[in-house]
């Protein structure tokens, strides 16, 4: 378990936009063999989250909202890269196409989404942020995909998760792939709304949600 001082601190350094000791940090605290995951959702999210609501405020501005997206970007990836290094062989089977949609440039969630699919064994393809919708079902054609997932964190690109449901069905391809959607202001209620087949609250969920989906097409 990860000490309760050690996630506020997590939480304190990405307020403080501090990349370097937060990764210092990270890199400390996963070396001595704690859960990576714990150390994220107990320590740097709330962090960033914290920072969101003071810009939300106008409490914190865009070069600080910034700073502190590069200090979690840098715990990310060693986060990440820890999930690699543990993944069991391969274990689930599936491919998933994953997006951030268009318009949309925040990929800190998105990419540890991916991370934990991969560690989990599952295929993943990650097409990267500011996809367009036409773009991710091409990909998920190409890579005969089993599932596509996307995210988004504006409530202004929230539509594109429609458009992507619309334009499965207008191509006649939407029994062909189950849909996965995530992001901070997507809910169960938006999923089933735009008619997506999963929603994910976090990564672990989205595991959970992806193996759901995967056995519920054979
Ligand atoms: Co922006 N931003 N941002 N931002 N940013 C938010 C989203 C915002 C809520 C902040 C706020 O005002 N409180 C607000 C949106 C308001 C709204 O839409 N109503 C906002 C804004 C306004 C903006 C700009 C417009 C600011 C500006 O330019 N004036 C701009 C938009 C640019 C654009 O996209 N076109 C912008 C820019 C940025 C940065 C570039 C500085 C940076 C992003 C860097 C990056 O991603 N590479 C940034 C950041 C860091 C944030 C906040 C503070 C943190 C986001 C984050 O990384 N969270 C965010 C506030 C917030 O969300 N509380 C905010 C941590 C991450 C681990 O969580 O992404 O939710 P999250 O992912 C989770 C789950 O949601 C889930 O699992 C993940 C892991 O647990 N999940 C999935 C996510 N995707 C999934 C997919 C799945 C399954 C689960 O299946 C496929």
């Amino acid at each position: 378990m990860v000490a309760k001082e050690t996630l506020e601190e997590a939480a304190r350094l990405i307020l403080a936009q501090d990349a370097e000791k937060a990764a210092e940090l990270a890199r400390r605290v996963i070396g001595e063999g704690s859960d990576p995951l714990e150390l994220m959702n107990g320590g740097f999210i709330p962090g960033i989250n914290q920072v969101g609501e003071l810009f939300n405020r106008g409490e914190l501005f865009l070069p600080q909202l910034m700073g502190a997206a590069n200090a979690m970007k840098a715990v990310t990836d060693i986060v990440n890269e820890a999930l690699a290094a543990a993944a069991k062989p391969r274990k689930e089977t599936g491919t998933i196409v994953v997006a951030t949609v268009k318009g949309d440039i925040h990929d800190i969630g998105k990419c540890i989404v991916v991370a934990l699919l991969r560690a989990n064994g599952f295929s993943v393809h990650d097409l990267g942020r500011d996809v367009e919708t036409d773009k991710i079902i091409d990909a998920a054609v190409k890579l005969n995909a089993d599932i596509i997932g996307t995210s988004t964190l504006l409530t202004t690109t929230m539509f594109r998760q429609k458009e992507l449901e619309d334009a499965l069905k207008k191509a006649n391809l939407r029994r062909r792939f189950k849909t996965i959607v995530g992001g901070a202001p997507v809910t169960p209620r938006w999923a089933a709304k735009i008619g997506a087949d999963a929603y994910a609250e976090d990564a672990q969920e989205g595991v959970r949600k992806t193996r759901d989906l995967m056995l519920s097409k054979s």
